[in-house]
Parts: C-alpha cells; structure tokens; sequence
C-alpha cells in the first residue's frame, strides 16, 4: 500500500475496506443526472442571504449538536439540502461556465502532475494533453481540477462566500473568522480512474489544523456515481504521523479505520471533510455521465504559512497552481493574511482594507 497522506494522484490507489453505507442516506430515487455544463437555472437566481438571523436558524435546522460532534469524531459529516434547487442552477451554471473555459488549463494540470519533464504549456488543445497523459502519465487520468473560479468570476466568488455556507464552516471550525483557501472543481468524465487515498492538508502550506473542504456535487449522485469514501476519524489518528515514518504511513490497513461514504446525494447536498481526514473517490463508469463536483476550502484566520527547517516531511506539492499566486508574498512563520486568501465569515468584511499592508510581488 502506498504512502496515504499522499497527493490525490501521484500515488496508486489503496484500497482499506469496503465503504460502510451511513444509515439514513436518502434513497437513489434522485432527480435529474445532467452533466457538468448541462444545468441551467430556470431564472437568474440571487443569493438568499436573508439577514444574520435567518442564516443561523437555517444553518443552526440543517446542523444540530449532532452534525457537530459526528464531524469533530469522525472528520466528515454530510449537510442534506444545504441549497434549493434553483440555487443550485445558478451556482452550477456559474462553476460550469467559467470551468468551460479554464478546460485546457485543467488538462496542463494533469500532465504537470502525471508527465514529469513535459512542459504542460507547450501542449495548445485538449487532444495533445489527452495523447501525451496516455503515453506518459505515471498514473490513469482520475479527475480534471480547475482551480480557483471564483478569482476569475464574481458570480463564482459570490456562491463561495455564500453566508449560508461560511456561517456553517464557521460552525464546524469552531472558529470566529474564516478564510477562503481555494475553490476547485473537480470532474470525472465517464471511464475516470480513482482519486487516490489523501489528506488535503498533505498539499496546503498553512500550518494548522483548522481546515476544511465542503465539496458540492453539481447534480444529483446515485450509488453508480464516484462519491468520496472518507476513513472516519483519520483526521485524529495524530499517532499515524507522530510515530510512523513514510512507509509505516503507507500501512493503513492495521489502523481499522471504517470507512464511509454517501453514496446518494440530492442536488443541494454536501458533504464536507477535515482537511486532515483520508479520503478517495472510485471510477465513475464509462457507460453514464460525467460527475463533477466543486470543492470550497476554508481555514481558520491566524493560520501561518509552513516552516520548513523544523519539517518533518515534505509539502506536497500538486496544488501548487493553485496557491503560487500568494505564497510567493508570505514569508514562511507568517500569519497567512493576503487578498487571495479574503475573509469571508464574519460577512462584511472591507478586504481591502484587511489586506492593505500586503505587498504583492511580480
Ligand atoms: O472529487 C474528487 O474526486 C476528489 C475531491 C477531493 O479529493 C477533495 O475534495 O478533497
């Protein structure tokens, strides 16, 4: 078995035990299936922010004492119909829309991660990366991943820091203020390979615990749909990493961890996930569509960026795209505090003043 703090694809899949379904799950009778791109909403939608109130009764309906403690012992929890289906339209048609045209990009990505040595910028269509992925990658193609939508649209920017969903990230994290860390979205075409076992936090140079990913299919998933299998309370396991070095880490499978997963998930259903918890995702089958899902992350303020003198192991470094644009800003010990990373709970927060002392470099 291969080292499981690992990034999402640079290793081979794992596999622990098989998924323990979570009593309660809703049924698979679900909805509709369409793809990425394919949802439209039936009419612009705003955000229903309601006022501070309203947006912590709802959150306070949708994630009692329970939710709370099951996240904080397990590492995962999943939030049912945290948004209607016509928000759901207007957030997928505004993720999808920008994902379209970051869609080359995405594939550069892979081939940086999949095909050492090849220079991801000299391929010009998504042919080229596709052929150079087969003849080179190190690993099957198991997702595409575009980061970071909401830096190049308001409407993507709006939904992440949606105060329905910051006042519940703020619940789970325990935390006064929040910082968004970055969006992605992450797509499986039909016949996708596995998103290997991870930790998110194996590939964020913050140095915290206070970390968290929500991650929002873009339609409804039925049991054939590749869900994210979570190794419940993996996030705790301090042990793992305290005692094990890299190969005693990679043995998972004496740690008897159960793993779950929600394998049907309404539209407006989301999952969220310690940034410290294992977890991986199966194929999506060749024969349906394609399965796309965006993922916000958010970390606690007062985060600081990594040192690596006193390091134990090394940042992964797969994300690398997604963070480059503030790190190269923030000295290693420093509190993580840069436009890029804006504060979106409490709501209202003037960024541009937050950050004005922040020099930005070329
Ligand atoms: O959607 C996937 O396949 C992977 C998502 C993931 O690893 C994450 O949200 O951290």
């Amino acid at each position: 078995m291969e080292f499981a703090h690992a990034a999402h694809q640079s290793m081979s899949p794992v596999s622990l035990h098989k998924p323990t379904r979570i009593p309660g799950n809703v049924s698979c009778s679900l909805g509709r299936r369409d793809g990425v791109g394919v949802m439209q909403p039936k009419r612009q939608v705003g955000l229903r922010d309601g006022g501070k109130k309203e947006v912590k009764r709802e959150v306070q309906e949708r994630l009692g004492s329970e939710q709370l403690l099951k996240f904080e012992r397990e590492g995962h929890v999943c939030v049912r119909g945290l948004f209607d289906e016509e928000e759901m339209g207007a957030l997928a048609a505004a993720v999808s829309g920008e994902a379209k045209r970051e869609i080359l990009n995405a594939y550069r990505h892979r081939v940086a991660v999949l095909c050492p040595g090849v220079d991801p910028f000299s391929l010009h269509s998504v042919a080229e990366a596709e052929a150079v992925i087969r003849q080179q990658g190190t690993d099957e193609l198991g997702f595409l991943q575009s980061f970071n939508l909401h830096q190049k649209s308001e409407d993507v920017r709006r939904w992440a820091s949606h105060p329905r969903l910051v006042a519940m990230v703020a619940d789970l994290l325990g935390a006064k203020k929040v910082r968004l860390y970055q969006d992605c979205l992450f797509q499986k075409m039909p016949g996708f390979g596995v998103t290997n076992w991870h930790s998110d936090l194996n590939m964020v140079p913050l140095d915290t615990n206070s970390f968290l990913t929500v991650w929002i299919p873009l339609r409804s998933l039925d049991k054939t749909d590749s869900s994210l299998h979570f190794a419940s309370g993996s996030h705790r396991d301090f042990a793992l990493a305290y005692w094990q070095n890299n190969q005693g880490m990679a043995n998972l499978e004496s740690r008897g961890y159960s793993i779950a997963d929600y394998p049907c998930m309404a539209l407006g259903d989301v999952s969220i996930h310690h940034g410290w918890t294992l977890h991986w995702a199966p194929e999506q089958p060749g024969s349906g569509p394609a399965r796309a899902a965006w993922t916000v992350s958010y970390f606690a303020d007062g985060a600081r960026i990594l040192e690596s003198r006193h390091a134990r192991r090394k940042l992964q470094e797969e994300d690398g795209w997604s963070y480059r644009a503030w790190r190269k800003d923030l000295r290693e010990g420093q509190v993580a505090r840069h436009p890029l990373l804006p504060l979106v709970y409490p709501p209202g927060v003037d960024n541009a003043k937050q950050h004005k002392g922040v020099r930005r470099k070329r």
